[in-house]
């Protein structure tokens, strides 16, 4: 039931009330205007006193002024309570129009509410579509992207056949460069050292040992191809070459050669001790005091020195050129006696300096050629110590403290350590200063520091 119907009701009952109320009004009203009756007689004054039988009241009585007064009061009472009702209506008629605004003030409401509604389904409707749209689009989307990836992967596949084809050649490649070394290896045994041609060694040799640097940095297979001459890059074991000894020896060592009175330098016939073999090799005379015996020498770049174990035991190179005497020789020979070590460095600027080692030695091959050094002096500064009672390391043996293998990066067999303060077994390279991935050069950090490969440099020992 609306509000405005309540009040309706409420109002009815209050008209209804109403008339009940005049009523009764205007029914004691009509009893107040009835004529006087025989009572209102007998409430005069009597002049005649009559005895008569008491009988039973019937008729009319007499009116009793003070219940009349009583009713008049009623009446004004009911009168007021009519006047406030009247009030009370008006009040509320007003209330009944004030709700009528409201009414209609709802009525436009609802109407908006109602436009508001199609509205707002409309905005859905929209939405849903839109939705839909873009669920279509990402699945267009996802569809275009597989397309993409199911190319990519084809790709990818393609390329990989064809990187196994390049190296499937590249391994190829390299096996015939493996023969082509060895057979040149061969030839420069055979050959007669006279005919050699320094100048070409020099070349072909630095060549295979910058190609095998390239190996280690993925360089293109192009750059893997070696002229196929006939030259020699180096020998496997120490070749006599000039000069020719006046006396047959042979000697313990070059200070003995010295002691004979054999003062020029040169290569001489030396059978060590103990082992009773037989070695070749350069004697320093004209140095510190001669005497000395050379184990190892750079000068040009002739020789490549990216040896291995087997190699650096047994030595390689020329003795009037570059060379290593061999690990199985220096320890026979530093077993001899006790020899002192003296390295000797040249710069590219024509510097010489040199670090002595008072005592030096090599432990056999079953403690890998451990080295054994004394105490240093020299104007070269002490990078070899760092080395001392370190083990030898080359390309094919890692006994170095490194996780890999320092020979590999440092292109030469070495006593590293974790790796390396000194390497006189690195590349040769012109000029100093060079360019490499790995710190692989000729070099002694104390003197010029690791980046720079050093022009000549020759270690010699002497017993004490
Ligand atoms: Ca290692």
């Amino acid at each position: 039931m609306t509000r405005t119907t309540v009040i309706g009701l409420i109002l009815l009952a209050l008209s209804l009330n109403l008339l009940r109320v005049n009523g009764l009004g205007s029914i004691r009203q009509t009893t107040e205007e009835h004529p006087p009756t025989s009572s209102d007689v007998k409430a005069g004054r009597c002049s005649y006193t009559f005895i008569v039988p008491q009988q039973k009241l019937s008729g009319a009585l007499c009116l009793d002024t003070k219940a009349a007064a009583a009713n008049q009061s009623e009446v004004a009472a009911l009168r007021a309570e009519l006047k406030r009702q009247q009030e009370q209506l008006e009040s509320l008629q007003t209330l009944l129009q004030q709700e009528s605004g409201f009414v209609t003030e709802m009525r436009i409401l609802r109407k908006e509410s109602s436009g508001m509604n199609a509205r707002i389904a409309q905005l859905y409707g929209q939405l849903l579509q839109e939705l839909i749209h873009k669920k279509d689009q990402a699945l267009e989307q996802r569809r275009v992207e597989s397309l993409l990836l199911n190319a990519t992967a084809l790709q990818v596949s393609s390329n990989f056949r064809e990187l196994e084809k390049k190296y499937g050649t590249l391994t190829s490649m390299m096996s015939s460069q493996s023969q082509l070394i060895a057979r040149l290896e061969n030839q420069c045994q055979c050959k007669d050292e006279s005919q050699s041609d320094p100048v070409r060694n020099s070349e072909i040799s630095n060549a295979l040992q910058r190609d095998q640097s390239a190996l280690q940095q993925d360089i293109p297979l192009g750059a893997l191809l070696i002229p196929s001459t006939t030259a020699s890059p180096s020998t496997v074991q120490p070749v006599i070459s000039s000069p020719v000894t006046k006396t047959s020896g042979p000697w313990r060592d070059c200070k003995d050669v010295l002691e004979s009175g054999e003062t020029t330098s040169g290569i001489y016939l030396l059978r060590l001790q103990s082992a009773n073999r037989l070695l070749q090799a350069w004697c320093e005379q004209n140095q510190a005091q001669g005497g000395w015996t050379v184990i190892q020498r750079r000068q040009d770049g002739s020789v490549n020195f990216f040896r291995t174990w087997e190699q650096y035991k047994q030595g390689f190179g020329n003795l009037d050129g570059e060379y290593w005497l061999g690990l199985e020789h220096l320890y026979w020979l530093t077993k001899q006696a006790k020899y002192k070590l003296r390295v000797v460095l040249d710069d590219w600027q024509g510097r010489r300096v040199f670090a002595e080692y008072d005592s030096f030695r090599v432990e056999s091959e079953s403690d890998w050629y451990r080295l054994r050094l004394g105490q240093y002096r020299g104007n070269a500064g002490d990078s070899l110590s760092w080395h001392n009672n370190k083990a030898f390391t080359t390309l094919d043996r890692d006994r170095d403290s490194y996780t890999g293998n320092c020979a590999h990066y440092q292109k030469g067999g070495w006593w590293y350590h974790t790796c390396a303060h000194s390497n006189l077994n690195g590349v040769w390279y012109r000029g100093g200063h060079y360019r490499s991935r790995y710190q692989d050069g000729v070099y002694w950090a104390e003197f010029q520091g690791g980046a720079y490969s050093l022009k000549r440099v020759v270690m010699m020992v002497k017993p004490i």
